[in-house]
């Protein structure tokens, strides 16, 4: 990592400093690009005494740390050693590439980095007390399950110095009113992936997963919130719908679907949008624009009828094994930089205020317009047990 600076990035002794700091720049690189930008040898020699931050050796116990520390690293661990290790388990697709290891480097701290591709998969995995994990990412009505389930544990603030960077539309959710539980990770939708050049005319609605002419080319997410939630938005009904005659006529709605459906898939259906063997499925807006990046046949639309939006947050379950390492993560991801570069790799709009700033190609939330079609995602509470049933139902029609 000793010469991975950009050049391009370079304004003057105040980024240099900077990099040095921060760890982009060792020490010995750090005097040849000073020495390139014209200064003395003894004003880079008072310049490095004056940062030595540069070359520390790792303070975290566990894995090893090749390069030098930064001083976010080095306010974390002001009052409290980390842990060695992280255990995170987040949505497939979810994050830079570089997110982890940048973490990995700064703060010498190895991450164990798993996925899952619902909600409920992480609900039966934190249920069962599996897993070891430090930080998980559920959407909202999860948070409701967790807490209920009083799985989830109370954020020490006073660790997430970068909490001022969320966006007022991300504080007091109503599944965490008072911000104790839970720091948001990133928002989306769900609607209809499609490919531009294989349908007859762009969906706009909910019923194109009723249309024969797609047989075998459609699917819909594996996901029980999703499917049942979008056959209720197609009746012009709520999606967190606990009517038992509303949920039946979503159930007939799904079954008649599932049969012209290719599969039930969700985040992996991108290589086959790709690819070209599937034309049109119910998908995310961030994962839609991951797949579009591929092939910009893709497109994305919100059905009339509406759909779901969500917001996932980042929360330490109960029995966390390394809760410092977890709360030194929660911050770094609130890092403006580390925030947009998420969203410039997921498609996904971020919650963090000043990192919606620095996106390559901006999510803005809804307007007020969009918004009316679109809904939250809640706890379905004592009706869950009648929501499993039914995707059971549909699962083996
Ligand atoms: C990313 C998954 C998005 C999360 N692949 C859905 N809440």
């Amino acid at each position: 990592m000793s010469d991975e600076f950009d050049p391009a990035a370079e304004r003057g002794v105040a980024s240099l400093i900077d990099a040095l700091q921060s760890g982009r720049l060792d020490r010995r690189a750090f005097v040849r690009r000073a020495l390139i930008a014209g200064l003395a040898l003894p004003s880079i020699g008072a310049l490095l005494s004056a940062c030595k931050g540069g070359d520390k050796a790792p303070e975290a116990g566990g894995a090893p740390s090749t390069g030098t520390q930064a001083a976010g690293a080095e306010a974390a661990k002001a009052d409290d050693k980390l842990e060695g290790e992280l255990h995170i388990y987040n949505w497939s697709d979810y994050i830079a590439e570089d997110t982890v290891k940048n973490f990995e480097k700064e703060f010498g701290v190895k991450v164990t980095y798993d996925t899952y591709e619902s909600n409920e998969e992480l609900i039966a995995k934190l249920q069962a007390g599996g897993g070891g994990y430090d930080l998980v990412v559920p959407s909202g009505y999860a948070v409701m399950v967790l807490s209920q389930l009083g799985l989830m544990q109370k954020l020490d603030r006073s660790k997430i110095k970068n909490l001022g960077n969320i966006s007022p539309i991300f504080r007091g959710a109503s599944f965490d009113p008072q911000n104790e539980y839970t720091v948001p990770w990133q928002w989306g939708t769900t609607g209809i992936a499609y490919r531009k050049d294989l349908v007859t005319s762009p969906p706009d609605s909910w019923a194109v997963f009723h249309d024969a002419q797609y047989k075998g080319k459609m699917t819909q997410m594996d996901d029980m919130r999703d499917v049942i939630g979008c056959w209720l938005k197609y009746r012009g009904k709520s999606l967190n719908s606990t009517d038992p005659a509303e949920l039946a006529t979503a159930k007939t709605d799904a079954i008649t679907a599932k049969a012209l459906l290719k599969s039930y898939l969700s985040a992996p259906v991108k290589a086959q949008l790709i690819a070209g063997d599937v034309w049109i499925a119910q998908l995310w807006n961030g994962d839609t624009a991951q797949a579009k990046a591929e092939n910009d046949q893709i497109a994305y639309v919100m059905p009339k009828e509406g759909g779901a939006i969500w917001a996932d947050s980042m929360v330490i379950p109960k029995n966390a094994p390394h809760p410092k390492a977890a709360h030194a993560f929660l911050d770094y991801i609130l890092r403006p930089e580390v925030g947009a570069s998420i969203s410039n790799h997921t498609g996904y709009g971020t919650p963090n205020e000043p990192a919606s700033k620095l996106l390559e190609r901006p999510v803005p939330f809804p307007d007020p317009a969009e918004l009316a079609k679109l809904e939250y995602q809640k706890d379905l509470a004592e009706a869950t047990a009648a929501w499993d049933q039914i995707w059971t139902e549909i699962k083996s029609a």
